[in-house]
């Protein structure tokens, strides 16, 4: 145990790995003078308290007085690396990558008032996109989630359960495939273990896997069959025992004994997108090499003529559900620009009006 006390860095560094610490982050923390015995990640976050490791032991920890006064400031999420002093995290380590979460419903609600997209995890290697095939199946759902996915800078494997309601699953597999070019697809079954060999691939030493999903899609009942016993509440379980069993809020960060760490985020679902990522060029690539036939470099494929886009999706080479949905993000990523263009104007209105509170009180000051 290493709270308060100290211990050499090579061996907190060796328990930090447990948990997906690696080289990229412990040049930034050399680089940072980080004292690596007072680095933890977080497993849970609350508003106002967060469950951490360090690896070897948790811990629950409250944010420092500074994370709480300063909103523009990184404030701790599930994944996140922090540094902690004694039971308070003081801040967090910079991420590699972040999801974050959507406003549902909020377009428009806040005339004038920005909102700022708010980070729902943290340090994601690869995204497990769990799809159950029943009535959850959804292609456009797959492709958003793949969009989602890949603008945050994370690999995505499309995860393909409850296979045993099907006499040829394979050929949802097929489907799946011309719609997520270059993708690992897997099929899986908690009844007959299909698939799972597939999955621990990503759950290698330090890697860190998060689960995205409708809720009943699957994932914590493929969290339990990847772990090797029930770790999770699945909606079986829940319904067996009756309401107020809702491990769900509780631990969201499994070290797996494969080595890796998978996340079972349930407020996960709700990821939207984030300014300035490659999402819809990395999904959509069927239409970006369309594009290139357009006779406008600037096409925005909606009206324009000799449109190579629209060529296809009246031939029928293009889904015209496809083309549909790219429009749909597109739309809402444009919105999402935007909104952050927007929103760095006012934090930096914000800090011109800290500086001549400062400059005012200085000349006061300098009054007497
Ligand atoms: N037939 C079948 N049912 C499954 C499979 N995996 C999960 N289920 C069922 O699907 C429901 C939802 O599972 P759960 O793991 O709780 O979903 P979550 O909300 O995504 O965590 C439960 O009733 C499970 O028993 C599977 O591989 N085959
Ligand atoms: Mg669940
Ligand atoms: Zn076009």
């Amino acid at each position: 145990m290493k709270w308060g006390k100290t211990m050499t860095s090579h061996i907190a560094s060796g328990s930090l790995r447990r948990f997906g610490w690696n080289d990229a982050f412990e040049r930034l923390a050399t680089g940072q003078a980080i004292d690596l015995d007072r680095v933890a990640r977080v497993l849970s976050a609350q508003r106002d308290q967060f469950l951490v490791t360090d690896g070897q032991s948790e811990r629950l920890c409250t944010p420092s007085g500074k994370l709480r006064h300063h909103r523009h400031l990184d404030y701790p999420v599930t994944g996140d690396w922090v540094l902690v002093d004694e039971s308070v995290v003081q801040r967090v380590i910079p991420r590699k990558n972040t999801l974050c979460r959507g406003e549902a419903g909020s377009r428009g609600k806040q005339a004038g008032e920005v909102q700022r997209e708010q980070p729902i995890a943290a340090n994601i290697d690869t995204a497990f996109i769990v799809s159950g095939l029943d009535r959850d199946y959804n292609l456009r759902r797959i492709e958003r989630f793949l969009t989602l996915v890949y603008n945050c800078g994370i690999a995505p494997v499309v995860v393909l359960t409850k296979a045993d309601l099907h006499e040829s699953p394979g050929a949802f597999l097929h489907e799946v495939e011309r719609i997520a070019f270059g993708v690992p697809i897997v099929l899986t079954s908690t009844k007959d273990g299909r698939g799972l060999d597939e999955l621990r691939i990503h759950l290698d030493v330090g890697q860190t896997v998060a689960m995205l999903g409708s809720s009943g899609a699957g994932k914590s009942s493929l969290a339990n069959m990847l772990y090797g016993s029930d770790i999770r509440a699945t909606a079986a379980v829940s319904e067996s025992v009756g309401k107020g069993r809702h491990t769900t809020t509780s631990r969201e960060l499994i070290a797996m004994p494969q080595g890796g760490i998978l996340m079972d985020n349930p407020g996960i679902r709700e990821i939207a997108f984030s300014k300035g990522g490659e999402g819809l060029a990395a999904t959509f690539s069927d239409i970006r090499e369309l594009a290139e036939s357009c006779r406008f470099a600037d096409c925005s494929h909606r009206h324009e003529p000799g449109c190579a886009v629209l060529r296809a999706a009246a031939t029928g080479e293009l889904l015209p559900e496809r083309l549909e949905n790219y429009r749909k993000m597109q739309r809402e990523m444009e919105y999402v620009q935007a909104r952050s263009e927007k929103s760095a104007d006012c934090v930096e209105k914000e800090r011109w009006r800290d500086v001549a509170l400062e400059i005012r009180r200085m000349n006061k000051r300098k009054k007497y």
